[in-house]
């Protein structure tokens, strides 16, 4: 059933956030001036560098920027799962998920609210995709995108699920997809929670689109992802695969 329209839609978007002090106020902005029913949700882990310090300090004079200050249980993967939890409690039809450090612009998230609310069309995920044609991840090192092309590859065949970019972190949801993969059951820690909910979304044969977008590389700060992580993140979609087939998810 198609959505209702964008300019109808409230968008929340949700970032989280580990030492992102210099990127998260521009790109916060950035994400506010595309309309008035946006809102931007930081979900910062007690970032060292005092990330969390600067959105509070910040949202006291923008009622449309909140932010989730976690300092138990933190990673990547249930800062995301707190941020879509809260989300919701906001009365978030559209949400949208990406990183603070500039590599997801937010010049496409028209484009993809657009094709979430394409009439006609049983869309319930947009990706803001590398793989399809017009996509770019020009700005990596040859070697970087060779990691994401073997991972895609991996996981593709591992989850069978119908998408060129199983990496993207940058996407935009409708709420009632998050209710029907029960998102706050989220179990990932890391960074595979962007694998379990395109799996989980997948699954519930709900609609995913892809629209191309530029990946540009991280503007300031560094990296959190490690050779662990990475090994972490190809484990992480075995155990997909094993709950799959013992029908535990
Ligand atoms: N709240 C929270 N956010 C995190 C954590 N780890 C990473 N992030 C954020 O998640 C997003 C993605 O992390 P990145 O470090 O950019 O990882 P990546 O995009 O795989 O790696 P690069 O492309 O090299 O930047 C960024 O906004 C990070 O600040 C964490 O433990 N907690
Ligand atoms: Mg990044």
């Amino acid at each position: 059933m198609p959505g209702p329209a964008s300019t109808t839609d409230l968008v929340v978007c949700t970032v989280p956030t580990y030492n992102e002090a210099a990127n998260i106020l521009p790109l916060a902005k950035e994400l506010l001036a595309l309309g008035p029913n946006f809102r931007v949700l930081v979900i910062d882990d007690h970032s060292p560098d005092g990330t969390w310090k600067l959105v509070e300090e910040a949202a006291r004079s923008e009622p449309r920027l909140f932010l989730l200050h976690r300092t138990a249980d933190k990673g990547r993967g249930r800062a995301g799962r707190d941020g879509f939890v809260r989300a919701l409690e906001l009365g978030a039809t559209v949400v949208i998920e990406m990183d603070a450090d500039h590599s997801h612009q937010p010049k496409y998230i028209p484009v993809m609210l657009e094709r979430l609310n394409r009439r006609g069309e049983e869309v319930g995920l947009v990706l803001g995709s590398r793989g399809v044609v017009g996509g770019k991840d020009a700005h990596r090192g040859l070697f970087r995108q060779l990691l994401t092309k073997c991972a895609n590859l991996y996981i593709r065949m591992m989850l069978g699920v119908p998408v060129r970019d199983c990496n993207s972190g940058f996407r935009c949801w409708r709420a009632d997809t998050l209710r029907a993969i029960q998102v706050e059951k989220t179990f990932s820690p890391g960074p595979a929670i962007v694998q379990e909910l395109l799996f989980k979304t997948a699954q519930r044969r709900i609609g995913i689109a892809e629209v191309p977008i530029e990946f540009q590389n991280r503007l300031h700060g560094q990296s959190t992802l490690t050779l662990r992580i990475l090994l972490q993140g190809y484990t992480a979609v075995l155990k997909l695969r094993w709950l799959a087939v013992t029908g535990r998810i």
